[in-house]
């Protein structure tokens, strides 16, 4: 059966890959958005679930003011001996040549938790991983930095050993890995078979050069020679590619014997990845020398779709409607570096409650919740109950990819009025559309976003029937990885908002959302 790529679509990047028994598992990174490292879990590979959180406690994860694309990167998940372990990194600074970053792992006997308290590891590096040897030691696997500028910023992998019993790690770190002349050597992981320690990492930076490089040793401890079929995976160059940006990948042995990889990967729209990164899937066999390769070509260009030997049917799609008089919040809908109730975010009487925080432009107190959109063709809906009393009472709906990129189409008071008005936010430079005038008595007004690829166009409706346009057509290229300053990691997500920059205490109250694929 032939399962199409990628797997987890919309922002969903730097996969690690686990099976325990008969269930697949996925952990990918959640940066400045909070609950903190997402668990998704499969039993064909095909359809996939978020089922958890690692970090949902704003004591466990701490992302207080921290700027855009830092907070959790490339989470990591390994299973030993009844124990789920993932590794973390908290990015807290990325001014490129300092990273302030702290490495950490926690433990459950379920994904769904309870997990332990955080270990912390060390603080070079990102990208930590474990790998359990079957003579029952662990060590963590990690990439490093080099912060002088005579030197590669991405310096090599590390390998430490970690005692489970002590919870800390012991002896010396071993530089196993100095990468390749590709550079950009990060997310490490190790796995053992038929005697080899086998070593993937992410090379190239992960944009469009990104790639997939695979070695391996003897010892553990290294030297890791290079495949002579590397890279593994790699986007760049290859003809007639629709996923972009393939790297940071792991191997597994699937519960039928095939060996299978999963890898980062985009589908950029004119170079600009709208959804963010992605998560696909590949065949992966063994030459007679030993090494993994891409089974479908050998060229190492990723594949659309993958094989695998069991009945499946894939389902596609992740319309969803929530009405909050009686649904309950979907576990897609996240916050801004801490939890729904520090947000000011609450169910109330059948409606979902936002206190007004500060300004969306803020790395501070946010009222606002949203979730991934995981299809170029997309509406986003609410009904919203807001009363302004004050030109800096403002709520409303927003296209979002960061404090300094995004489209929000916001209620104020000004001096004539109630009314409809459209920000743009691009990379600072801030835009508003002409102010549409609502009726006094309007009580609830209807939102929408129709995302139609490159094109966003805000509506608003009294009665959910007849639709008027509030703003212009708006670039939604312009929410992507490429277009935005800094680092570029997240991706759209589409969400409610309220800000209360009078410090009066405002709220907006919404009916339901509802996210519809088309
Ligand atoms: C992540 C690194 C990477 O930690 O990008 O694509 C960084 N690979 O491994 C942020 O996602």
């Amino acid at each position: 059966m032939k399962i199409r790529n990628p797997v987890l679509v919309g922002f969903n990047a730097d996969p690690s890959f686990l099976r325990v028994g008969n269930d697949y598992y996925l952990a990918t990174s959640t940066f400045e958005w909070f609950p903190g490292v997402q668990i998704h879990h499969s039993t064909d590979l095909a359809n996939w679930e978020t089922v958890s959180y690692v970090l949902e406690d704003d004591q466990v994860l701490d992302m207080t003011g921290l700027e855009g694309a830092c907070g959790i990167w490339a989470p990591n998940i390994t299973w030993s001996d009844g124990l789920f372990y993932v590794a973390y990194t908290i990015v807290y600074t990325n001014r490129y040549r300092y990273k302030d970053t702290c490495n950490f792992v926690v433990t459950a006997p379920d994904v769904r938790g309870p997990w332990s308290a955080p270990v912390k590891l060390s603080r070079q590096g990102f990208d930590p991983s474990i790998f359990h040897d079957d003579d029952g030691k662990k060590y963590m696997v990690v990439q490093t930095i080099d912060h002088r500028t005579s030197r590669e910023r991405f310096t090599g992998i590390d390998v430490q050993e970690y005692d489970p019993v002590q919870k800390k790690l012991i002896g010396q770190p071993v530089r196993v890995f100095g990468g390749t002349k590709h550079g950009t050597t990060e997310g490490p992981n190790i796995i053992k078979k038929d005697g080899w320690y086998y070593l993937t990492v992410a090379e190239g930076g992960t944009e469009f050069h990104h790639r997939a490089t695979v070695t391996r040793s003897r010892s553990v401890w290294g030297p890791y020679e290079e495949s002579p079929y590397n890279p593994l995976i790699i986007s760049y160059g290859q003809e007639d590619c629709q996923l972009a940006r393939a790297g940071h990948g792991q191997i597994i042995q699937g519960h039928d014997g095939n060996w299978y990889m999963a890898h980062l990967c985009a589908r950029p729209v004119d170079m600009c990845s709208i959804l963010g990164r992605e998560t696909a899937i590949q065949n992966i066999c063994w030459t007679e020398d030993g090494w993994p390769k891409l089974e479908a070509n050998d060229n190492a260009k990723p594949e659309t779709a993958f094989d695998v030997p069991w009945d499946v049917q894939q389902r596609f799609g992740h319309s969803q409607r929530v009405d909050f008089s009686h649904d309950p919040l979907p576990i897609d809908y996240v916050t801004l570096r801490h939890g729904m109730e520090a947000c000011g975010v609450s169910i109330d009487n059948g409606q979902l409650l936002i206190r007004g925080g500060f300004s969306p432009m803020s790395r501070f107190e946010q009222g606002f919740i949203a979730r991934r959109q995981q299809a170029f063709d997309c509406d986003f809906t609410t009904r919203m109950h807001f009363e302004p009393r004050h030109l800096n009472h403002i709520a409303g709906m927003m296209v979002y990819y960061n404090y300094d990129n995004h489209y929000f189409l916001k209620m104020i008071l000004d001096e004539q009025g109630k009314c409809l008005t459209v920000t743009s936010v691009l990379n600072r430079e801030m835009e508003d559309s002409a102010p549409v005038y609502l009726p006094d008595e309007a009580e609830a007004v209807w939102l929408k976003a129709e995302i139609r690829t490159r094109e966003l166009q805000y509506f608003y409706s009294l009665d959910g029937k007849e639709w008027h346009k509030v703003g212009g057509v708006l670039d939604m290229r312009n929410i992507s990885d490429e277009r935005i300053e800094g680092n570029g990691f997240t991706g759209s997500m589409l969400g409610v908002h309220c800000s209360d920059c009078m410090g009066d205490g405002v709220e907006a109250r919404f009916d339901f959302l509802h996210y519809d694929e088309l």
